[in-house]
Order: structure tokens, then sequence, then C-alpha cells
């Protein structure tokens, strides 16, 4: 496979304003039948070269003449021909077997329906196209089906009509009047329960929602819809933007890929971000279907409206979604806790990813295989640099760029540059130390000093990427308080504008402050400032801004994880604070956050010739070290909590509390209570939510007791025939630490329940292991890694974009240990060795450097 340049960008030299298309679906495949208006953009065109895949070819048509086969050629990526003209009808006809289709992109079967995933290179496994989206049609699509197995038939737009055919068949026509790039076409056929809302635009538009699922479970779509009428009314309100059809379905797929994907009118999700019951779903599950519904709704605007030139524009459109999924989840109620999970899972992936082989600007400048630049630094970092956008224009600001920025490109594929243009002109602001970040890869790196002469204090900021050491000097916003010695703020959240290599930023102050950075973090950096232990408690005590309170808890349990890191150990007392911080007042979940270490996946940058085993064992005693000193009032207000435990709703109060009760219990718990063991079996059995039963079993999964192998027998016997609950079970067993993990993960692989053609549960087993459990991946020298090396091959066959994830462990390598690297290393050459897709061979070669 050719790798893709962005330099190389050129305009396809073909559009086709109308595609028609129709599927005729079979016992054991599928016709498909196309249609399409080409027309020569300039003159000269004399060949048009089609993509398409993994189809066979029937008949092919130019203005109603069948082509024989010399007059043209196809091989396995593609169809070139000879263009008759400037403007002619192209006809098609392929068949698919989308039964056996294991990859999960173009048309396959996903339990008993069928349903397609096209972003970003799967229509052209449909039929033979322009497979780019800078290339936009209007469809009109008919589907013809036997009734009695597929009663619905789905495709983008509005449903136009029904027709009964023969031998119990059926045809349902579909047009979608808004042209599109053909990576956001879909259609479903199947047998589903189905949902519906009505739902009135502020512009009066009239809108059938419908949600489709498994029979007998529509219930648990409700938190998704109401979410989406939220998600409808919050575009309409925040940003003026009202939905533009009079259908918007939702389809449940059992095996997908992705989270879910925003098809216009017509998304396909993922069951885990649609499905949500208070026995089915954690707190967690329902804030995240919220979040995802959200997301591909607002794609309608900032995605399908206006979409991507090219792929290498991704962020484009995603980074931007991120970012608006996360203000609509923030004004739907999720509190500073919220922040500190997204920060914490940026610096465990993302800046893991751009520390090491497979770093990548947020707008990449090459790829070979497109599925392999989904990443966190597109989607992640891509959305922290529209927060940071936001931060510089304030929310007016940014609204009166985003108006202009859809007053100029709606129902365009443009570039992040017009995008940051927009912003720019409507704001009359300097978009250039922006428009840098988006270009070089690496995690900036902020070095603070202070002075302090006579009233006089200045912070002195320096900035580089040490993994990228060429790369220029970018805006950094740093938000800071400073604080007086009884914590009361002398500067209370001003912002400094940090762009050069170098920067001084002066105070005049009553007295010497201890400073307060990159509050909530105002930019996606890593950074040093020499802080005392009194400092940092200081902070943790008296910050307003409860992020910063946390990441001060953080830099004190780095203290003492560096510390037992290097084999010396520091006395309980340096985590005493943590004992006001527990009975203190306020959000519960922050106070969840503030008792929570970092994880050893957090850390596997930090250390140079990282011993990730040593590294386990250091966050543990850690851990251990705060229980301890948490004392007895640790069983105390866990017990506090316990008591009153009413009947589950999703409710932000609610959700703080079970989170503080279950961070407690499982402090408890670490401790080989015996006491504590009891009150974890007691709420499992009390509870009537899948949240308090998971932090049951999650307080209890670490430790010897009895009760453990209880609950998770329990456990089974109560959800094995429900997919999405039955995976937890199999994550926390791939969870266990050390050799005991690795073995759990050896049984499972052969469990009946392992179902290697549900995407979900292969992450819940195998991803939890390969990203979540460093002591148990590393285990028994080397045979962990041997091991998930071997699953990747397995899905190197079956599906390779999900193979592909399951690499990233490896990525880590470089910081490795010599021994540790050895085995990875190894490891790595097998894949490369015996991988057939290139979605694996070019991850495993990124990685090994090649
Ligand atoms: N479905 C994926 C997302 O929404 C890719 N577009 O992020
Ligand atoms: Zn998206």
């Amino acid at each position: 496979k050719q790798r893709q340049y962005l330099k190389d960008y050129r305009p396809s030299d073909w559009q086709i304003p109308h595609i028609q298309m129709h599927f005729d679906v079979q016992d054991a495949h599928v016709l498909v039948h196309t249609r399409m208006e080409l027309v020569a953009v300039g003159d000269g065109t004399q060949t048009l070269e089609l993509d398409g895949r993994q189809m066979a070819l029937v008949e092919i048509r130019i203005d109603g003449e069948a082509l024989s086969p010399e007059a043209y050629q196809c091989d396995d990526a593609s169809l070139t021909i000879k263009a008759p003209g400037a403007r002619f009808v192209l006809e098609s006809t392929v068949k698919l077997d989308p039964f056996n289709n294991t990859s999960l992109e173009g048309l396959y079967a996903a339990g008993g329906i069928l349903c397609t995933q096209c972003e970003s290179h799967g229509f052209s496994r449909i039929t033979y196209a322009l497979d780019r989206p800078d290339v936009m049609s209007v469809f009109n699509v008919t589907i013809e089906a036997d009734k009695g197995r597929y009663p619905i038939l789905l495709a983008n737009g509005e449903r136009n009509a029904q027709q009964e055919l023969p031998d119990g068949r059926h045809r349902v026509s579909w047009s979608d009047p808004h042209p599109k790039p053909c990576y956001l076409f879909a259609v479903v056929a199947g047998d589903m329960a189905c949902k519906t809302r009505p739902y009135i635009t502020s512009e009066g538009r009239e809108v059938d929602i419908a949600f489709y699922c498994d029979h007998g479970i529509e219930e648990r779509m409700d938190h998704a819809i109401d979410s989406l009428v939220r998600s409808m009314q919050w575009d309409e309100q925040r940003y003026g933007l009202a939905y533009d059809l009079n259908t918007y379905s939702v389809v449940v797929a059992g095996a997908f890929n992705m989270g879910a994907m925003e098809n216009k009118g017509l998304n396909i999700f993922n069951p885990k971000y649609v499905l949500a019951s208070p026995e089915t779903a954690t707190d967690a599950d329902f804030a995240a279907v919220e979040a995802v519904i959200g997301h591909e709704y607002f794609h309608n605007w900032t995605g399908n409206r206006v979409t991507c030139r090219d792929w290498f524009q991704l962020s484009l459109k995603e980074g931007l979604t991120v970012f608006r999924d996360q203000q609509f989840s923030a004004d739907c109620g999720a509190g500073p806790a919220q922040r500190i999970e997204q920060v914490k899972f940026l610096r465990a992936r993302q800046f893991a990813e751009d520390a090491g082989p497979l770093a990548h600007p947020v707008r990449p400048e090459s790829y070979v295989e497109m599925n392999n630049f989904y990443t966190v630094t597109v989607y992640e970092k891509g959305a922290e640099l529209v927060r940071l956008l936001h931060a510089l224009e304030g929310e007016s600001g940014f609204r009166r760029g985003m108006d202009l920025y859809f007053e100029r490109h709606d129902g365009q594929a443009v570039t992040i540059e017009d995008f940051l243009a927009a912003h720019g002109d409507a704001n009359q602001l300097d978009i250039s130390g922006l428009q840098r970040w988006y270009g070089q890869a690496g995690t900036p790196q902020v070095k603070i000093t202070e002075s302090w002469d006579n009233g006089h204090y200045t912070l002195d900021c320096e900035q580089s990427i040490p993994s990228n050491p060429s790369a220029d000097a970018v805006l950094i916003p740093i938000r800071v308080s400073l604080l007086d010695s009884r914590g009361q703020a002398m500067i209370d959240g001003q912002v400094l504008r940090f762009d050069q290599p170098q920067q001084g930023f002066s105070f005049d102050l009553p007295e010497r402050p201890v400073p307060v950075l990159f509050e909530a973090l105002s930019a996606p950096v890593t950074w040093d400032y020499a802080y005392s232990q009194d400092q940092l408690k200081h902070i943790v005590r008296h910050a307003q801004d409860p992020f910063s309170r946390w990441e001060a808890a953080q830099r004190l349990y780095l203290i003492m994880i560096d510390a037992a890191y290097a084999g010396t150990t520091l006395e309980d007392q340096h985590l005493d604070v943590f004992c006001e911080v527990m009975v203190g007042e306020g959000d519960g979940a922050v106070i969840a956050a503030l008792l929570s270490p970092p994880s050893a996946d957090e850390l596997t940058t930090r250390y140079t010739e990282l011993d990730p085993l040593r590294l386990s064992q250091a966050v543990d005693q850690t851990e251990a070290a705060l229980a301890r000193v948490l004392g007895d009032a640790l069983a105390t207000q866990t017990q506090n909590l316990m008591e009153h435990v009413a009947t589950y709703a999703f409710e932000p109060a609610a959700a703080a509390r079970r989170s503080l009760r279950a961070r407690l219990l499982r402090l408890w718990c670490l401790r080989g209570d015996q006491q504590a063991w009891q009150q974890a079996e007691q709420l499992y059995d009390n509870s009537d939510n899948l949240t308090d039963r998971l932090a049951a079993l999650q307080a209890l999964n670490q430790t010897d007791a009895a009760q453990r192998d209880i609950l998770l027998e329990r456990f089974y016997q109560t959800y094995k025939n429900d997919k999405l609950v039955l995976d937890r079970w199999f994550a926390l067993q791939a969870a266990r630490a050390g050799q005991a993990g690795l073995d759990s993960v050896r049984t499972l692989l052969a469990h009946a329940d392992f179902d290697q053609g549900n995407p979900n549960r292969v992450r819940a087993l195998i991803g939890t292991f390969g990203m979540l459990n460093l002591s148990a991946l590393h285990a028994q020298g080397g045979q962990g890694v041997a091991l998930l090396a071997e699953q990747i091959l397995v899905y190197d066959k079956l599906n390779p974009q999900l193979a592909a994830r399951l690499i990233t462990p490896f990525a880590g390598l470089n910081g490795l240990a010599e021994e540790r690297a050895a085995a990875v290393r190894k490891a790595l050459q097998e894949i490369v060795a015996q991988a057939s897709s290139p979605d694996v061979l070019e991850q495993a070669q990124r990685i090994l450097g090649h």
C-alpha cells in the first residue's frame, strides 16, 4: 500500500454530483448496483481511476453500454477506465459477501443485521467510487430484501417509498438532499426493535427521532434518546445550529470497531454508547452515552455540513467535535471531576503517544493506513487546541469565529487553516502561534523558575519540545493564581500569553506567593516548577480551582512514587494532608480524585530505562501508604457513606457520592481488613445498580479476599447473557495485577463466552491486559508480551483495524530497560514477519523505527 502525503494533495479531476444505488440483499450475498454522473473538472482528463476493494465486479456500463474487459483495468484496489468525454454516466454492479466480512468495514453482518462503516475508506468496499471526502454527492438509495428477515431497511436522509415484492420481499427507497462525502454513507437492514420520539427544531422543523436495537431491550435506549434531545437543544442554543432533515436514526450494531459513526441522518453505534440502564451501566457509562450521542450529533454541523478536504485534516472535525461534546457534558452538569478525567486520559495516552515512535502532529504529514490515525493526538490533543482557542477568544469571540466559519464554508470540504482563518478574521486575532501547534509533534515542556525581589515577583518560563528539538515556540496560555500565606488569591485566574522560547511575567505583590500554575490545564503541556512539599499541601488545602488541587495532590504522590521507585521509602506522614481532604466538604467526585494516586499506566514516560514491575510496585506502595495514613477514619467515613443508599438515579450529586464511596472502600479493602471485605460484599448484595456492584468488585479485585471469587461467580451468573456487562467481568480479571492477571487472560481466551468477532469483548480482555496492566503484560520474563503479540497476529487476519490498536502498548519500547525492551522488540519483529494487513505492518514498523 502506498504512503500518502499531505504535500501531494490535488483537487479531484472529477466530481460526482449524483449517485443512485440499489442494494439487492440475497441469502448469502448482496448485489450493489450504482449509477453515478461523472463531471470532469477542468479539461483534458482522459482517465478515471476509481477506488474499489474486496468485491467482485459483475458488470460495468458507460452511458448505458456494457464495457468489454479490454476497455478497463482492474486490480485489487482500483478500476481504471478511459473517459469517453467530460460528462458521462457510469453504472456498475458488484457482488459483496457481507456475511464473511470480519473487518467490520464496508458492508458487514453484525449479529442478525447488515450495516455499513465507511469512514475512512469503507465506501470503496461497497462500490467503485472516488473514495475521498472532497467529492460530495447527492445520494438516492433503494434496498430490497426478504421482509421476514429484514423488516427494517434504512439509509441516509428521508424515506420516500416502500413497496411489497413477490416471494415475501420488499423494497424501500431513501434520498438525502444534502450533498455529502461518501464516508458518511450508510445502509442498514435487519429485524430490530424501534423507539421513536418527535422533536421540533428551533426553525420549526418536525423531526422523527428513531432508535433501533435488539428486541426486548428497547427501554435501555431511553437515556440515549433523552441525550439526543438535549444535544439538539444545546446546539441550537449555544451555537445557533439546528438539525436539517426530518429523520434522525440511531442504530445499535452488535459488532463495531469505533465508538459510533456520524453518518448523515443515520448514526450507527457501538451498543456501549446507546444502551444504559441502572443494572447494566455505570455512572461513567451513562455519562459516556450522553457524550457520544452528543458527539455524533454535533458532527452534523462540524463534520457533515462542513467536512474535511482530505484525511490529513481529520482533527478539523474530530478535535472540534470532541471539544463541543466536552462543553455539552459540562453544561449537562458534569463537574470538575470531568476535567480531571480528561487530563488523566490525555497524559496517560496522548502524552505517551507524543513522546514515542507513534508521535505525529495533530495534522499528520503522511500515512499508509488512515485507520491508524484515528488517534488520541488527532482527537484529544486536537480538542485541547480548540479549548485553547476558546480561552483566547472568550465565549462570544469563539461564537463569532464559529459563525464566520459556517458562513464561509457551509457545504464545503475545507482545511484546518480555513477554520483558524475564520476565527482569526472574526476576532482580529493573530493565530500564527496557534497554527504552529498543528504541524509539530511532541508535547511542549515548560520550565518555570521564579524570583522575588522586594515585592516584585517574576515567573520565568522556558518552552521546548524534548522529543522534537527543532520545534518552534508555540502559543501557550498559562492560567495562574498566586496565593498568599493564608491561601487567599492575590492574583486570581490570570491568563499569561507565553509565545516566546523564553519569557518572564512580573507581578507586584504584598508577599511572596505560592503559584498555582496551568489551572484546569490551560494548555496541553508538561510543566516543571520546583514545589516544596509544603507549597503543594498549601495548594491542596486552599486553591480555588479543584483541578489545581488535584494537580498538587498528584505531585505529592509522585514524590512518594519516585522515592519508592528509587528504592527508598518516605514516612506515611508525607501524605497526611489527605486526612483533611477525606473528611472535607465539597464535591465527592473531586475528593475521590484527590485520594487517587496516579496509576502505573499514566507514568510510563516518567522514568528512563523503565522497569515496569518496579513502577507498579512503587504505585502500590504509595496507595498502601495512603490507606494507612487515613487511619481509622477511613473505615468510619466509608461506613457513613454506606448508609442511606437511595434508589439509583444518574444524577451528579448521587454519582459523586457513589464515586467517593467506591474510592474509600477500595482503599480500605487494600488494608486487608476482613471487615472491609465484608462491607464490599454487602454493598454488592444490597445495591440496585451496576455502579455499586462494580465498585465492590473493584475494591476486592487486587486483594486475596475469598469474597472476590464468590462475587465474580455471582456476577457471571447474573450477567452471563448480557454482553456489555459481561465485558466488565472479562476486564476485571484482565486487570488483576502481575502473574495472576496473565494467568487469567490465558484462561479467559479459551472461555466459551470469549468472542473474537465482538471488538468490545476483545478490548475488554486483551485491551485491558495490554493497555492498563503493566505488571501482567511484563510478567514472567516476557511471556505476557509474547501473548499479546500472538493475539495481535490473530486479529491481523480477522480485523486489522482492531489489531493495529492492540499494538499501542509496545510503543513505549524506547523507554524500557534493555531486558524488557528486548522482549518487546522480539515480539514486534515476529509481528512484522507474519502480519499481512497494512494496518498492523505500518504500526509495528513505525514502532521499530523502520
Ligand atoms: N465515528 C468516529 C467519531 O465520531 C469517527 N468519525 O469520532
Ligand atoms: Zn467524531
